[in-house]
């Protein structure tokens, strides 16, 4: 209810000036062009997550993955397949405190893991990478502070420091980090944006901000991107959210990703620069990241 209020306010800012809402650092309500699935795009591959098990013909969880980029610590948690399940038509990403460690392996080493939050991601890296078109997944976000899920995209090109992002580009389709219990509801948003030329001091990024979902971490939204040569459109629900093309739109293939993490370092969990706040997933208790589908398109 507090929710909607604030929607209807902010529905009235953006009335009086599109900018303030920003201004005042409110989600925003996707007003832009409408998809139109149908009419113009065609699927290519899907994962409707129907089975048993994590189909390991299109994803790869970090420990089958390169360890270099992809854990086992990851921010302030750590990430780990046995938090990966597929059930009831779903694909579920548990967040949980463990006070035993779990055991891993990659490539035959073993992987450092201690007492703390575990959760996962899948990636299709290694798998399947594609090239423009629209990407869509079908979600309920994890109720925790402290902790965001993200559906994504990556390549290579992503650390190459040459002032653009064509070679490869970090492109979030959505990262929710703002679950809050505040009585205003704004917490029921997510943000979308890209990342470019590495992530230390050549690191470029833009954002389109926040935009409000429904009920997100109750109810599936959908969640997607358009890419096309000169630029990146981001949906929820169907609607335009908003565009980015700093630095030159990606030209290269990438892969998609699932993922939570843990705001945090070193698999030590804090409130870190994210404005999540500290983590308040309690030990004995799971969050859960649950994904309908993943569907990519071709534009017709
Ligand atoms: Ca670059
Ligand atoms: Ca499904």
């Amino acid at each position: 209810m507090a929710a909607k209020i604030l929607r209807v306010f902010v529905a009235f800012l953006m009335l009086l000036s599109p900018t303030l809402p920003d201004l005042l650092d409110l989600p925003k309500i996707a007003k832009g062009q409408e998809l139109k699935l149908e009419e113009r795009f065609e699927l290519i591959w899907e994962d409707e997550f129907e089975g048993e098990e994590l189909d390991k013909t299109k994803w790869n969880d970090n420990q089958s993955v390169d360890t270099l980029h992809w854990g086992p610590i990851r921010k302030g948690g750590y990430w780990h397949k046995d938090m990966i399940d597929v059930r009831d038509g779903n694909l579920v990403i548990s967040t949980q405190y463990k006070s035993e460690p779990l055991e891993g392996e990659t490539f035959g080493s073993p992987d450092k893991y201690g007492v703390g939050y575990y959760t996962g991601m899948i990636a299709t890296q290694g798998k399947a990478d594609f090239l423009y078109g629209y990407y869509e997944c079908r979600a309920i976000l994890p109720k925790s502070t402290g902790m965001w899920s993200a559906f994504w995209m990556m390549n290579g090109g992503v650390y190459n420091q040459d002032g653009s992002g064509q070679d490869g580009t970090e492109v979030d389709i959505f990262e929710s980090m703002y679950y809050k219990d505040e009585w205003w509801g704004a917490g029921d948003c997510v943000i979308s944006g890209i990342h470019f030329d590495g992530y230390d001091g050549m690191h470029q990024g833009d954002s389109i901000g926040r935009f409000f979902a429904n009920n997100p971490y109750e109810e599936y939204n959908t969640y997607g991107l358009e890419w096309t040569p000169e630029e990146y459109i981001f949906y929820i629900n169907g609607q335009e959210t908003g565009r980015l093309n700093k630095g030159g739109v990606s030209q290269n293939p990438e892969y998609l990703i699932l993922s939570c993490e843990i705001a945090g370092q070193d698999g030590v969990a804090y409130a870190d620069r994210h404005g999540t706040g500290p983590i308040s997933l309690k030990e004995g208790e799971t969050a859960e990241f649950i994904v309908d589908y993943v569907r990519v398109y071709e534009h017709k």
